[in-house]
């Protein structure tokens, strides 16, 4: 177990929390894996979003571009802002913390404007050479998640020797560009990036190294939700189970990776993770 450490710019609702965060996912887009189309209309999404929040989300993730493995095509950047801007500014006039998962630094920077407390870039500053900038300007929570290029051709980038120290690695000189850049390091959080170039086999040592992650010195965030390296273990049906069918297995691996000392795990169910998280704490607290 390492200390559960938390980013420091952060609205008092999470900075004061003592376990990890609940991350629920809107995600504003035809096309996600697991839940696209759900939430596609703004009206739609913010429903799905005060839903996530009422079943114990402690922040949403409002993101209006899918990274579906090995399809998804870029959405034009007027597209990604109509679906994502209006979500941001009416969650957080609500007063719910919102994170943007965006690549673009110009919908990151207009997403702070209206109201978003957390940048999530997927690429970790690595598709848009403004987004460090946009990070450092703004000076929110900004989430370096580990990337090796676009989802349309990622699954071929799934290339390791030692998939944990290269990950590590690659983050560290994540943070390297960041702190260049101007981003304070306590505004930084890293993500191991499951699922993106990395075959189902490829995530465990990731989950299981956190402890090696977090050397790094970092808060960490996982996002393992309704990924298709949880339905390849032979309980759920080698592969069969369908992404809403995962969510049991995510809540299994939140407990994981919350007793483990995750700042946040990024996920599509709110109840069995919040309950899962609630169960880490009180793990936490009596670990000796
Ligand atoms: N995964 C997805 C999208 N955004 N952001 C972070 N920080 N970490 C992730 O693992 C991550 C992410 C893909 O999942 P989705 O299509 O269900 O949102």
């Amino acid at each position: 177990m390492f200390p559960l450490t938390r980013p420091a710019p952060l609205p008092p609702a999470l900075a004061g929390l003592e376990r990890t965060a609940v991350m629920g996912i809107c995600n504003v887009t035809p096309d996600s894996f697991s839940d696209g189309g759900r939430a596609f209309t703004p009206g739609a999404a913010v429903t799905h979003a005060t839903g996530l929040v009422a079943a114990g989300a402690d922040l949403i993730d409002v993101g209006g571009e899918s990274t579906r493995p090995g399809v998804a095509e870029r959405v034009p950047e007027a597209e990604e802002r109509r679906r994502v801007l209006p979500v941001v500014a009416e969650l957080a006039g609500r007063g719910i913390p919102v994170s943007v998962d965006t690549m673009r630094a110009s919908v990151a920077w207009a997403a702070v404007q209206a109201g978003a407390v957390v940048i999530n870039d997927v690429s970790g500053g690595l598709a848009d050479p403004d987004m460090l900038s946009v990070m450092a300007e703004t000076g929110v929570v900004s989430v370096l998640m580990h990337w090796r290029g676009p989802s349309a051709t990622m699954d071929q980038a799934d290339v390791y020797d030692d998939v944990l120290a290269q990950v590590k690695a690659e983050l560290a000189t994540r943070v390297q560009a960041a702190l260049a850049a101007g981003v304070k390091p306590g505004a930084i959080v890293l993500d191991p990036g499951l699922g993106f170039a990395k075959a189902g086999r490829n995530n465990w040592p990731l989950l299981t190294g956190l402890d090696h992650l977090a050397e790094l010195g970092y808060p960490l965030l996982v996002g393992a939700s309704r990924k298709r390296f949880l339905a390849e273990v032979s309980a759920l049906g080698q592969g069969q189970a369908p992404p809403a069918g995962r969510d049991a297995a995510t809540a299994a691996v939140t407990a994981l990776v919350a007793a483990a000392g995750v700042w946040c795990v990024r996920v599509h169910e709110a109840a069995a993770n919040a309950a899962a998280v609630h169960l880490a704490q009180v793990w936490r607290a009596y670990h000796s």
